[in-house]
This record gives structure tokens, C-alpha cells and sequence, in this order.
């Protein structure tokens, strides 16, 4: 086992149940235990986010890096790049969990060309490349960074500037190519950038054609090549743009369903920024599962208290039970996961941090799961919910749904009918219930 920059974490992280003191335990998570017909492992699929954990550094618009990182000391780019894929797959493997993602740019740096760029990135995922198979770590999703380099502050796909656009589609094509050659089994696009500040100079309908015609040469590029991983897009309704095309789970199925690339993608759904846009995480969650897209999920936390996106690792049983109920109830995120999208705050300086706070995020959701698990098992919402729409599975309910009876069928109905009589929705005692299983 790799053992430079962790030095305090002596090997995995043991499952040691609620009870233990041990603060680098889990209480809950305990991979190889069955819940089901699968093991926990199998079920919430975790993976560790590279640009957070591995590149971040405490900056913030008001301070300067505050996380001294020994894997960030080399002076050479490239030697860089490896102690830092180092320190990640030294992590990952001590946390015991099977995979991870990366934007481009968070692997590789950037060089002074294009070329230089492209073989950096080469000489990146075979770095990568090597250390997955030695220690069995795989590949969730690849991304592109299309937000970073000032080129994309008008946009990357969306750019008014069809060189910029041409650039985007470049990076993207290698980007594809990454995450092919290191086997993952997603790609993501996340459009910070793909979105406007000011209407005064923007050509709204074009800039949505262009985004189509972005993911179209995606989806021609990844049919040619035969990349079979799932096409996923990221909504985000704003930051760093003011509006952000890809707003939120419906939004995007609609944008999708427009241009005809609907076969082609499925959601990648993060909780942070669900609650950005006015929504629950939940919310968002059951409208991309209702249309059969719920694809994956950035798993974390903002702060209601805060309007902008701060990443924290997810604690809250409520959050993680409701998304392992959508989750179970469609049967797993298939190829996706949860990758934990979540920065350890500024202050927390060490890197022994990073373990506290994956443990407390994988427990969270370990948790979520059993109790979700139960919940579902019992029907003690599903039953309540199946009768509370009974009145569709036959008679009139059943006639209108099949086409049978219309507007004048249900008017002579009625007249012989007379009022409905309704039942009570019974909110609160569906939340006393749920109570009662969190514990
Ligand atoms: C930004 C965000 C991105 C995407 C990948 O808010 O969530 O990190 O997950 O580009
Ligand atoms: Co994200």
C-alpha cells in the first residue's frame, strides 16, 4: 500500500460499528455488508472527487491558501501532477473506496501550447493508468475543465467566439479520450460557463444551438471511437454565471429533449446545487427519476444560511435518507455513484481532515441507505402513498387515465356524482414516521 502522505492513516480505514470512540472509523459503513441484494459497497459506489481533495488549497476570494499540501512542493509541473495522483490514490485506496473523478486539467497541467497540453494530459492517465491497476482504484467519470482558462469566460461551448468553441470541443475530444483509455464509466458535462451575464449582449437561441451542437459532436465522437460509459450533464442554475443554461433537472431534460439528444445523456445531480436553485436535493433527484435520467449524484451540502455553492461534506440523515429512497426505488444509479464533490473547510488544515470528513460523508449515506432500506420494505410511506391515488386504478379514475371518458363524459358524471369527498394528505404523520426510523 502506498504510504508517503498519510502517514497517521496506517492502512484502511476499519468498519468498527456505532458504538467505537475511534474517530477514523466508520460507524455505519461497512463495504462488504448486504443490505438487500447488494453489499453497501455495490450500492452507494463512493468516489473521491480529484480537484477538491487532491487540488484544492483553502484559497478563497478573501485569503490565500491556507492547506499546505507536501504532494503540491515539487517545482516541476509534471513531478507535481504524479505526487499528487500519488497522495490521491494513497487516499482513495486508504479510505477503501473504489473510484474516482477528475477534470482534466485537475490531472495534468497546463502547458505552453496546445500540444504540450495534449501530452501532458498522455503522460497523466498513463500514469493513472498504472496506479489503478495496482491498486484496483477505477475511474467513476472523466470531465473537462471548460471553466478555468480565461478563453471560457464568455463561455466555452456557448462562446460568441467560434475559435473559443473550437478549443472547447478540442479539450473536450481529448477529455473523452482520458476517460476511455482509464475505463470510466461516465462522462460528465457541468456548463459553468454555458450560460450569460448580461442579455444586453447575448443571443440567447444561438448560444442554446450551439450547446446543442457541442453535445452532438460528443455523442458523434464517442459512437466513432465505441466509448460505451454514460454521457452525463451537471445543472448548476448560476456561479460563476449569473444564469447557467443547464438550471436544474428540468431545465435540462427539456433543453435535451429539444435538440434530440435525450437517448443520449442522463442527469449528474449535485445537492448543492439543487438548494441553489430554489429546489430540495430531493426535488431534483425525483424529477430526473420520474423521466428515468437519474444518472449519478455529486454528493454534498451547501449552507442554508449561505447563497452560494460551498461544497461541504454531506451529514444530514434527512438528505441522505430521502436520495437512497429515490435511489433504491429505481433500482441504483446503474453505471453512476456518489462522488463526494465536498471541500474540507479552509480551516480544516490537515490532511488527516480529508479522512474525517469522507467518513463522516460515506456514513451519512451508509446510514441514509439502511434506514431508506427499511422504510421501503415496510411501505411505511409507499402504502399510504398507493392508497392515497387508489381512486385512478379503476372506475372513473381508470376511465379518464385510459382516454375512455372526456370533458363532457366527466360533466354527465359529475351531474349524477355530485361533490367529492376528500382525504386528508396527512403531512404530518408521514413525517412522524420518517422520524421514527431515522435513528
Ligand atoms: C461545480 C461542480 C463541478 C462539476 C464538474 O459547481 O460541481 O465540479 O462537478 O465539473
Ligand atoms: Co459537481
Amino acid at each position: 500500500m502506498l504510504n508517503r502522505y498519510f502517514p497517521s492513516v496506517e492502512k484502511e480505514i476499519p468498519f468498527e460499528g456505532k458504538d467505537s470512540k475511534n474517530t477514523l472509523s466508520f460507524k455505519y459503513y461497512n463495504k462488504n455488508e448486504v443490505v438487500g441484494n447488494k453489499t453497501m459497497s455495490e450500492h452507494l459506489r463512493f468516489a473521491v472527487a480529484y480537484w477538491h481533495s487532491f487540488m484544492g488549497s483553502g484559497v478563497d476570494i478573501f485569503g490565500a491558501p491556507s492547506l499546505k499540501r507536501e504532494w503540491h512542493k515539487a517545482g516541476d509541473p509534471i513531478q507535481r501532477a504524479k505526487d499528487t495522483m500519488d497522495a490521491a490514490f494513497e487516499f482513495i485506496t486508504k479510505l477503501g473506496v473504489d473510484y474516482y473523478c477528475f477534470h482534466d486539467r485537475d490531472i495534468a497541467p497546463e502547458g505552453e501550447t496546445y500540444s504540450e497540453t495534449c501530452k501532458n494530459l498522455e503522460t497523466l492517465v498513463e500514469y493513472a493508468k498504472k496506479l489503478q491497476k495496482e491498486t484496483g482504484v477505477k475511474l467513476l467519470w472523466g470531465t473537462a475543465n471548460l471553466f478555468g482558462h480565461p478563453m471560457y469566460a464568455q463561455g466555452a461551448g456557448t462562446s460568441p467566439n467560434s475559435h473559443v468553441m473550437a478549443h472547447a470541443a478540442a479539450q473536450v475530444k481529448h477529455a473523452i479520450d482520458a476517460t476511455y483509455e482509464l475505463g470510466g464509466e461516465n462522462y460528465v458535462f457541468w456548463g459553468g460557463r454555458e450560460g450569460y451575464e448580461s442579455l444586453l449582449n447575448t443571443d440567447m437561441k444561438r448560444e442554446q444551438e450551439q450547446m446543442a451542437r457541442f453535445l452532438h459532436m460528443a455523442v458523434d465522437y464517442k459512437n466513432k471511437i465505441g466509448f460505451k460509459g454514460q454521457f452525463l450533464i451537471e445543472p448548476k442554475p448560476a456561479e460563476p454565471m449569473k444564469h447557467q443554461y443547464d438550471t436544474d433537472s428540468a431545465a435540462t431534460l427539456y433543453f435535451l429533449k429539444e435538440y434530440d439528444l435525450i437517448d443520449h445523456f442522463k442527469l449528474n445531480l449535485e445537492a448543492n446545487h439543487a438548494t441553489l436553485a430554489g429546489h430540495t436535493f430531493e426535488h431534483e433527484l425525483t424529477v430526473a427519476s420520474a423521466a428515468g435520467k437519474l444518472g449519478s449524484v455529486d454528493a454534498n451540502r451547501g449552507d442554508l444560511l449561505l447563497g452560494w455553492d460551498t461544497d461541504q461534506f454531506p451529514t444530514d440523515l434527512y438528505s441522505t435518507t430521502f436520495a437512497m429512497m429515490i435511489i433504491l426505488n429505481q433500482n441504483g444509479l446503474g453505471s453512476g455513484g456518489l462522488n463526494f464533490d465536498a471541500k474540507v473547510r479552509r480551516t480544516s488544515i490537515d490532511p488527516v481532515d480529508l479522512f474525517h470528513a469522507h467518513i463522516g460523508g460515506m456514513d451519512a449515506f451508509a446510514r441514509g441507505l439502511l434506514i431508506a432500506k427499511k422504510i421501503i420494505d415496510d411501505r411505511a410511506l409507499s402504502s399510504f402513498i398507493d392508497e392515497r391515488y387508489s381512486s385512478f386504478n379503476s372506475g372513473i379514475g381508470a376511465d379518464i387515465m385510459s382516454g375512455k371518458a372526456g370533458l363532457e363524459d366527466l360533466d354527465n358524471w359529475i351531474e349524477k356524482e355530485g361533490l367529492p369527498v376528500v382525504s386528508s394528505a396527512r403531512q404530518e404523520m408521514l413525517e412522524n414516521i420518517v422520524n421514527s426510523y431515522i435513528q
